[in-house]
């Protein structure tokens, strides 16, 4: 059975850019939903124990997944998956100090105000609900992009390295249609030094990084 991943900030945490009420219903209702879901497509596959598999093994390895749930896994997996790592990735204003990091969207987008500019875009232009993400490809090129619905970086063997969920109900209650408004709020309530974790851990901590133009 997969289970609700703690939160390790209270649902006000993020006040006055994600307000509580959204955070409560988000992780407590929708997130839960996407957990309820895939646990029931579960149970008609007893024998495979697909349960106690990772998820982001799942999606890496969507094609192994009975033809009969696949759909159900890529969209409430990739929902499970999704919000999981959202919640980390938020927390208190902080900033992204001089590193690895730092330097390579620096050098991918040209600055980090570039790179404030392509993310927001994108999340903006995202036509639909959706996710917009920085993510590391295979060839160790940085890349912004968006993905529909529920669907993970992960499927298409992408590593999620920042990530804003535009579902309206992410933002609704708070924002109504401002959906860009939501999406400038959003720079203060990342949590700078895990986004970097994630960013070192997917590099292996050494990796040289291209962008998608070229070194
Ligand atoms: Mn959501």
């Amino acid at each position: 059975m997969y289970h609700l991943p703690e939160l390790t900030y209270d649902y006000d945490a993020l006040e006055p850019y994600i307000d509580a009420k959204t955070m409560e219903i988000h992780y407590t209702k929708h997130h839960q939903a996407y957990i309820d879901k895939l646990n029931k497509a579960f149970e008609k596959y007893p024998d495979l124990d697909l349960a106690n598999k990772p998820i982001e093994d799942l999606l890496r390895n969507i094609e192994s997944v009975p033809e009969n749930i696949r759909t159900s896994v890529r969209n409430n997996g990739g929902g499970h998956a999704n919000h999981s790592f959202f919640w980390t990735i938020l927390g208190k204003k902080s900033e992204l100090h001089a590193g690895p990091l730092a330097d390579a969207i620096s050098r991918c987008s040209g600055s980090m105000d570039e790179f404030k500019k392509e993310f927001a875009t994108a999340a903006t232009d995202q036509f639909g609900s959706g996710v917009a993400w920085l993510v590391l490809k295979r060839d160790h090129s940085l890349e912004v992009l968006t993905t529909s619905n529920q669907d993970s970086p992960l499927l298409t063997d992408k590593v999620p390295i920042l990530g804003l969920d535009v579902w309206e109900h992410a933002y609704y209650l708070k924002y109504q249609n401002r959906r860009p408004e939501y999406i400038m709020a959003f720079w203060n309530v990342i949590h700078w030094p895990t986004v970097e974790k994630r960013f070192l851990e997917a590099i292996n901590n050494e990796g040289r990084i291209i962008c998608f133009d070229g070194p």
